[in-house]
């Protein structure tokens, strides 16, 4: 331990702290104060293997040094510019970086700060892109239930998480699909379930019921991250774009975890090849290091926008920090990385180990289901009857305090590592998790 880990406790009552139990943390706190590589450094010097890249965002690995450089030089060079009729070179730079990464023809590229605001940014686009070709009367969205989609208001009125919506209003005239998650049939599969690709027919009972005139857009994850890991089905997405095509609905992919190399490819949409025509990221686009998000759309829905006097503002909708220099340095610097250590398709070739040693857990206390894909994995557990949500949360303390970070929502642990993990770090993983499953009440 450095001396520049010693930091003197500091009081914790103002930081209102968010989607935690704020009473429950500062009673026993858990304090990181320095990352490296795969590791946390926690207050009393203990280093804690990182097996979720943060908050799915770290997939470099932390303590970038070229991130650091590229953002303190930008710093010092041009700290802040307006994106709203001005522009500075790193946001066109990063935007054509991102647009070579895509799928084709998804090119074009709107910076916001976040994957909240790439979502309702993305909502927008939707509607703008519907009224542009004269399809005004498609005012509804469509989300799914357990679907995460941040927490604005679009976020959250699409979103299929009861906790996130319960005490807000929502927009009107949404509506959702089922969810895709079948213990019952596909409990302990690697990689797609093989039931449930006719839930997707579930497009079809909601345009039967509204109408398709009146539906702008779908969202989806394509891999549900925070509701616990939910792969889609074989043929699931496939069968969306399908039916969004017949009805002339837009289908915007929230890859805002899956993007970036968490399946082994740039993003879900390559990996499950089926692309949408619009897609929200953040997280890893900058590894994490400051905030920032980015909308991709394809070229159909940008140039359908692209109409009326040149002297017009297109799309009445962007953020004071929209394509910040210091966040576009720290984007560049990552996809620097990402390329060089080609860690964008570096989980292809390790989700075999991890899918297998993830597995292996199979068969200790309490555990219902593992679902594996890319190098992600859902580990669900039996709830104790009496309270839900209080075994896993008492794995992640154990796990924890034995070195380990793992991610929890309610029973359900998800895995998601920086995509510089290796195979000793993995086994780490699975007997550190074994060992506190063993001891769970
Ligand atoms: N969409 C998806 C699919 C997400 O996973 C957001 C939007 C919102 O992003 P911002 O940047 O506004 O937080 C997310 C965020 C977890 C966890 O533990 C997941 C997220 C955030 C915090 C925790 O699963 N995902």
């Amino acid at each position: 331990m450095t001396a520049r880990h010693q930091i003197n406790a500091p009081k914790l009552d103002s930081f209102w702290m968010p989607f935690t139990a704020n009473r429950q943390f500062k009673a026993a706190p858990r304090l990181l104060v320095a990352a490296e590589g795969m590791h946390y450094t926690s207050q009393n010097s203990r280093q804690v293997l990182d097996g979720t890249a943060g908050l799915w965002c770290v997939n470099a690995g932390h303590g970038r040094q070229r991130i650091a450089d590229a953002v303190g030089k930008q710093l010092s060079t041009l700290d802040y510019a307006p994106s709203f009729q001005l522009g500075h070179p790193l946001a066109f730079d990063l935007a054509e970086r991102l647009a070579a990464l895509a799928p084709k023809d998804l090119d074009r590229v709107f910076f916001t700060n976040s994957g909240s605001e790439s979502v309702d940014t993305a909502l927008k686009i939707a509607l703008a892109y519907q009224r542009a070709i004269g399809q005004g009367t498609r005012t509804r969205l469509i989300g799914r239930e357990r679907g995460y989609h941040g927490v604005g208001f679009g976020g959250i009125s699409v979103g299929g998480i009861v906790s996130n919506r319960r005490v807000f209003p929502q927009l009107p005239g949404v509506d959702h699909l089922r969810h895709t998650h079948d213990p019952a049939r596909n409990a302990f599969t690697r990689g797609q379930p093989q039931h449930g690709a006719d839930l997707a027919d579930d497009l079809e009972r909601l345009v039967a019921l509204h109408g398709a005139e009146t539906i702008a857009a779908v969202i989806v994850e394509p891999v549900a991250g925070s509701t616990g890991v939910l792969i889609p089905p074989k043929g699931y997405l496939e069968k969306l774009r399908t039916i969004c095509d017949r009805h002339g609905i837009l289908l915007i992919f929230d890859e805002v975890i899956t993007g970036f190399g968490r399946l082994g490819t740039p993003f879900a949409s390559s990996y499950f090849g089926v692309k949408p025509d619009l897609m929200t990221t953040a997280k890893g686009l900058t590894n994490g290091s400051l905030p920032m998000g980015a909308v991709f759309a394809s070229r159909k829905v940008h140039d359908a926008l692209m109409q009326g006097p040149e002297n017009q503002i297109e799309l009445f909708h962007g953020y004071t920090y929209s394509g910040h220099p210091a966040a576009c340095a720290a984007g560049i610097a990552t996809l620097d990385i990402y390329e060089e250590e080609g860690l964008l398709t570096a989980g292809a070739a390790l989700a075999d180990y991890w899918q297998d040693a993830m597995h292996m857990l199979r068969g200790q206390p309490h555990v219902t289901d593992i679902r594996t894909i890319g190098i992600v994995a859902g580990i669900e557990l039996a709830p104790r009857p009496d309270a839900p949500g209080a075994r896993a949360h008492d794995v992640f303390v154990d796990c924890f305090e034995r070195g380990l970070l793992i991610r929890i929502t309610a029973d359900i642990i998800a895995l998601s590592p920086p995509l510089i993990v290796e195979r000793k770090h993995i086994d780490t993983m699975v007997s550190v998790l074994a060992d506190a499953l063993k001891r769970a009440r």
